[in-house]
């Protein structure tokens, strides 16, 4: 597990620095990962992208609540890691800070970054399926059984696969990887897009780009270094 000084020394005079999350930065706060993105099965032999799907909420919305509040449910007591914390420290480091995050588990602003880009919305948020009404439970943890507004059914205020992204997140992530000088990618395994997209947009436009994974992903190739380790492992060394 080193840092290049190459990467050291792009650390100490960047100013635009643009960080893409997946479910590996949660790992070592005992979240599940989904091992490869969509076709894993994760629910009663139903692969991820079936159970977490724009279909799935019109044929059997009860299961998929099912789902989330089986989710919601180890989720409730688990606490940000040294990753999550260490990435929290970066948003005063630098002049310009972008956290763009696929988790739904909401550990990054725990650990206290502001401004996450919810790229997939969030598992403590539900919304109306008919007017624009949001309940978010984070804070009482109970979730009303209809919208308030309209009495409409509530559903999960995250993306499912075959639905589009929150409008103006992905153009907002897009447009600050167009113009990072260094850009993370830490613990995602690259296979859901749009969001795996990002990385690119970063290279592309000629940003220093660094994974922190245990493995190899499809990304890895686009990466001017890989740093094969734990992200709560790898990530506190840069403050070191
Ligand atoms: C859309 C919320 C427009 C729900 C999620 C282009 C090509 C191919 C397919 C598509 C494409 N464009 C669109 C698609 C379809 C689809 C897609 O990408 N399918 C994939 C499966 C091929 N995309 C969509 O549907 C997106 N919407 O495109 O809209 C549109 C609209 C209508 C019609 C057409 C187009 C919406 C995708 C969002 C789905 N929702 N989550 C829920 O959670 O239930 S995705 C969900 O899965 C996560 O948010 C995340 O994005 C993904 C899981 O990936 P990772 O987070 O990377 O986790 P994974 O387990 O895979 O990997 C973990 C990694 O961590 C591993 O590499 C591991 O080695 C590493 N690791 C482990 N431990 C550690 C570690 N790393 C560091 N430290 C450790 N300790
Ligand atoms: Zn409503």
């Amino acid at each position: 597990m080193h840092i290049s000084t190459e990467l050291r020394k792009r650390w100490a005079e960047a100013n635009r620095v643009l960080v893409l999350t997946g479910a590996g930065v949660s790992a070592e706060s005992g979240v599940p990962t989904f091992r490869g993105g969509g076709n894993t099965t994760v629910w009663k032999g139903m692969r991820f992208d079936v159970i977490s799907s724009a279909e799935m909420i019109e044929r059997d919305l009860p299961a998929v609540w099912e789902w989330f509040d089986y989710r919601r449910g180890f989720m409730a007591d688990i606490k940000p890691n040294a990753a999550h914390e260490e990435i929290a420290r970066w948003q005063d480091r630098f002049a310009e800070f972008t956290l763009v995050t696929q988790n739904i588990d909401g550990l990054h602003q725990k650990a206290g970054s502001r401004d996450v880009i919810e790229l997939h919305g969030n598992i403590w948020r539900a919304r109306c399926t008919v007017c624009r009404f949001f309940h978010n439970d984070s804070s009482d943890g109970k979730r009303p059984c209809a919208c308030l507004e309209c009495g409409n059914h509530l559903r999960p205020d995250v993306v499912l696969f075959g639905e589009m992204l929150p409008a103006g997140a992905f153009e907002f992530a897009a447009e600050r990887a167009s113009r990072c000088e260094l850009c993370f990618v830490i613990g995602t395994s690259g296979l859901v897009y749009p969001a795996a997209g990002i990385p690119e947009i970063a290279r592309g436009a000629g940003a220093y780009v660094c994974e922190v994974n245990p493995e190899l992903t499809p990304l890895s190739d686009i990466c001017d270094e890989v740093i094969t380790g734990k992200a709560g492992e790898v990530l506190p060394l840069f403050s070191r």
